[in-house]
């Protein structure tokens, strides 16, 4: 292989991260030959795809190793980790991202020229890893790709699902879901480590006996031991050589056939076994789904953190430190409450293996834990039944008991006649059947609790977590989430990138905090607000033509591009949006010549399996657009999409595209979002309400920038508690019981009035997201909208002014505050130490 010299030094002696496209095409020709095993006329498309990730990967694998050479030798004081626990990671393809952060894209593109080979082709050849379901898997991947940015020695840890996110199809305006087999054509990012296993166990008792000290310790004697082997994959921060890993865990048998079963006869029995542990790294929950308990997914969440922890605690100990220093080599973050098992499992460990006692043990736990929340809906957060759990995980149980006992202990000492708030804050919920409740366990086992935007972080103060905050006001911190520059802009509208460096000179993605705001002072320069508003149509034109080869519906790029695209859900409130395309469809009946801005409605997102609601939403979106689209009254003035199997690589393609971004969720339900700010900073302007983190963009890009409608988080409190009747609004609005009453009378059914029924009936008697009670406010908003629009000049403006304004929401940022508020890590490679080479 091409590589700089055998001790990864050039002849300068400084490290070298790049290679000329020449030694990029040997490269590639090398693993088409050694790796793939295949001859040049027989070369099929992916496998020109695999040899180019590989030789990417190669280069990423040099800096991961020199990374972790330099860490080795640096002082022991910065001998500090953050370990990112999620259950999901929401990676989006590697190589595209991978090329831009490497500064590799031109010369693997020349590489590719001169082979025959299109870059492009290449590029779509990857099929995403679709380990998440929305933002919280993607928050994990953009804040691994900060960590390497920043140089923040990171693993991210999780599970390699066999099938992620399902793959959605729309049949007769349906969603119908697909298994996602991504790992059918191999995965060429990754690398097995079978050296890097441990074993994790299930069910079975608890017993005391005498360890080999002869002291008395509790042991587990499981049903069933399985094992969780490491894969990783290098994730390259931008032009920094510094590299994250992400370490995922697949559960394979312990021994790979059990002879003696056999041996025995049981051959079949063997095989079971062999299937069993399998399956726990099989396939990734969907979220949203109704129902707990299920026993698969406990035992996915216990299995990736005993496996994280033992393996942190043995990289602990190789360092030579000993057991009770753990908390100062691993700042361990735990991505909402799935990983929050590790508490007790860390405990476990301590204790029951390493021997620690309690208190000793509990010091460690709490120092290493941070639990960061992601959800306001309290139906939501996580709980397990007792007696599920206790067969599952027994030993797991008896230290949340002994967790339990202390801590409430400790609260009726402080609050010794509150018997309903010590039942609150109990991590037992013994209300009817008993449940283990996961929030409060990652609250009284972490020592910072952090909401994702500022709304969210207060609202958790004075909601659901407002007993803890009580408690440990000092534990609560705000952490407003971000979102890469990296693939969210130079990746995704490589155009845009382009025609912001002509201003701010190349190096802004590396401090976009600061160097976005420099766009102010161009927002008002006709010349340059005519290239921005020439690379959005480009990057519409491009929409539009998937949008014509893929779903087969003409759209205008001249047109509005009016974009929601996020998961389905009703506090999500795409179903508002769908009661505007009526109103503006019922003008045009009205009036065929009335003066409507014409636009394209772009929805894409996936519904939960389960959620009848979510998918009935769905219907009814393709159902509108089947009659809007193709009524010769509305001549093409409005368009409705529903872009199916919404992931990384499809909003890469629809997020440059969008004028508009719709962020109409219900005061005070999204937590942040995320999807607010990769629109914002592909130049789409926001109408929104005043929830998550929609109220910091709008204080960032200024308020005469920003669309807002709608009631706010407290209003929407007090209309609720004061007896919301639905009704009311609905018989007071002619224009909004017409949309209604259409939707009743089956005018988008073919005359069918029982299929929306269940939505209809849950709007007018329930409606809980207040749909009826911001559609006047929406709508009036919209008209604003349609009206700006008209004005492109003004248009360009707030849109340069909105992209100048999102330095804010970089992940990088985010990261910094994470680094200093909870993790107290700091960067530990010297960055003189790296020649980054760039393309040549
Ligand atoms: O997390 C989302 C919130 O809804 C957003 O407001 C927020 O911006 C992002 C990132 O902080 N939550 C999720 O995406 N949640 C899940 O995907 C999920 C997954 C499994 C189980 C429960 C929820």
């Amino acid at each position: 292989m091409a590589r700089a010299t055998k001790n990864g030094c050039n002849n300068h002696g400084t490290m070298r991260t790049g290679q000329s496209s020449v030694e990029i095409q040997q490269s590639i020709l090398n693993h088409l030959h050694y790796t793939q095993a295949k001859p040049l006329p027989f070369a099929t498309r992916n496998d020109w795809y695999m040899a180019t990730a590989h030789s990417v990967r190669d280069q990423m694998l040099h800096n991961w190793l020199t990374t972790f050479d330099i860490f080795m030798s640096s002082p022991r004081e910065k001998h500090k980790i953050v370990s990112y626990l999620s259950s999901e990671f929401l990676m989006g393809p590697h190589l595209g991202n991978n090329l831009v952060n490497l500064g590799l894209s031109e010369s693997v593109r020349k590489a590719l020229s001169a082979l025959g080979q299109d870059l492009e082709a290449i590029l779509a050849q990857e099929v995403e890893p679709g380990l998440g379901n929305g933002g919280l898997g993607r928050l994990a991947a953009c804040y691994l790709e900060s960590m390497a940015t920043l140089r923040v020695p990171a693993v991210g840890f999780g599970i390699r699902y066999e099938f992620g996110i399902f793959d959605q199809e729309i049949h007769n305006g349906w969603q119908v879901e697909k298994g996602d087999n991504w790992l059918k054509n191999g995965n060429p990012w990754e690398v097995r480590r079978p050296d890097i296993a441990y074993e994790v166990k299930f069910g079975g008792h608890t017993e005391f006996a005498h360890d080999p000290e002869g002291r008395l310790a509790v042991r587990w004697i499981p049903e069933k031991v399985i094992k969780g082997v490491a894969y990783d994959t290098p994730v390259a921060g931008y032009r920094s050589g510094g590299v994250a890993v992400l370490r995922l865990w697949k559960s394979e048998a312990v021994a790979s056939f059990d002879f003696q079963a056999f041996n025995a006869g049981e051959y079949y029995k063997a095989v079971d076994d062999k299937v069993l542990s399998e399956t726990i790294s099989k396939v990734l929950y969907p979220n949203d789904e109704p129902g707990i308990g299920k026993f698969l997914r406990l035992c996915q969440q216990y299995f990736f953190v005993s496996c994280s922890l033992q393996d942190m605690i043995w990289f602990h100990l190789s360092l030579g430190r000993g057991i009770e220093s753990f908390s100062e080599s691993f700042a361990i973050q735990i991505n909402d409450t799935h990983p929050s098992m590790g508490i007790a499992e860390l405990m476990r460990l301590l204790v029951d293996e390493h021997h620690l006692e309690w208190d000793e043990a509990w010091r460690i736990t709490r120092e290493s834990f941070a639990y960061t929340n992601h959800t306001l809906l309290s139906e939501a957060l996580e709980k397990w039944p007792l007696p599920l759990m206790a067969s599952v995980l027994p030993r797991i149980v008896e230290i949340i008991f002994e967790i339990n006992r202390r801590f409430l202990d400790e609260v009726r000492g402080l609050f010794p006649e509150d018997d309903q708030r010590i039942a609150r804050l109990s991590l037992i919920d013994e209300t009817g059947e008993k449940y283990v409740r996961m929030a409060n366990l990652a609250c009284v086992g972490s020592h910072a609790i952090n909401g994702v935007a500022a709304l969210h972080t207060d609202l958790l103060k004075k909601t659901v977590l407002h007993d803890f905050y009580e408690l440990f006001p000092e534990k609560f911190h705000n952490i407003t989430n971000g979102v890469t520059p990296r693939r969210w802009l130079a990746l995704s509208n490589p155009e845009l990138a382009k025609l912001i460096s002509s201003k701010l000179g190349e190096g802004w993605l590396s401090s976009i905090e600061t160097a976005l705001a420099w766009l102010q002072g161009a927002a008002k320069n006709t010349t340059f607000q005519q290239k921005w508003l020439k690379v959005k149509q480009a990057n519409k034109i491009a929409l539009a033509k998937v949008i014509r080869e893929r779903i087969g519906i003409e759209v205008d790029p001249a047109s509005l591009f009016d974009v929601q695209v996020k998961r389905i859900h009703e506090y999500k409130r795409q179903h508002l949006n769908v009661l505007h395309i009526i109103t503006l469809y019922n003008r045009i009946k009205r009036d065929p010549t009335a003066d409507i801005t014409p636009r394209t409605f772009i929805f894409a997102g996936k519904a939960a399996p389960g959620y009848h609601m979510a998918k009935l939403i769905i219907k009814l979106i393709t159902s509108v657009a089947d009659v809007v689209n193709t009524d010769p009254d509305v001549a093409g003035r409005l368009k409705v999409v529903f872009f199916p199997d919404f992931n990384v690589t499809n909003s890469q393609l629809i997020v440059p595209a969008a004028d508009l971004s719709e962020q109409i969720s219900v005061a005070g339900k999204e937590a942040s979002g995320t999807g607010n700010m990769k629109l914002a900073l592909n130049g789409a302007l926001t109408i929104g309400a005043l929830d998550g983190a929609n109220i910091e963009i709008r204080e960032e890009v200024g308020k005469e920038n920003f669309f807002l409608f709608g009631l706010e988080a407290a209003e929407a409190q007090s209309l609720k508690s004061g007896g919301y009747n639905p009704r009311c609004w609905y018989e007071g609005n002619e224009q909004l019981r017409q949309a209604i009453d259409q939707i009743d009378a089956g005018t988008f059914s073919n005359g069918d009035r029982q299929l929306f029924r269940p939505l209809v009936d849950n709007l007018l008697n329930r409606d809980e997201y207040l749909v009826l009670a911001d559609y006047q406010s929406y709508i009036d908003c919209q008209d604003l909208v349609s009206a700006a629009y008209c004005d492109k000049k003004k248009w360009a403006e707030m849109s340069i002014l909105n992209v100048a304004g999102m330095g804010k929401f970089s992940s990088d940022r985010a990261i910094r505050e994470y680094g200093e508020k909870i993790w107290k890590t700091t960067a530990i490679i010297d960055p003189t130490k790296y020649v980054y080479a760039g393309s040549k």
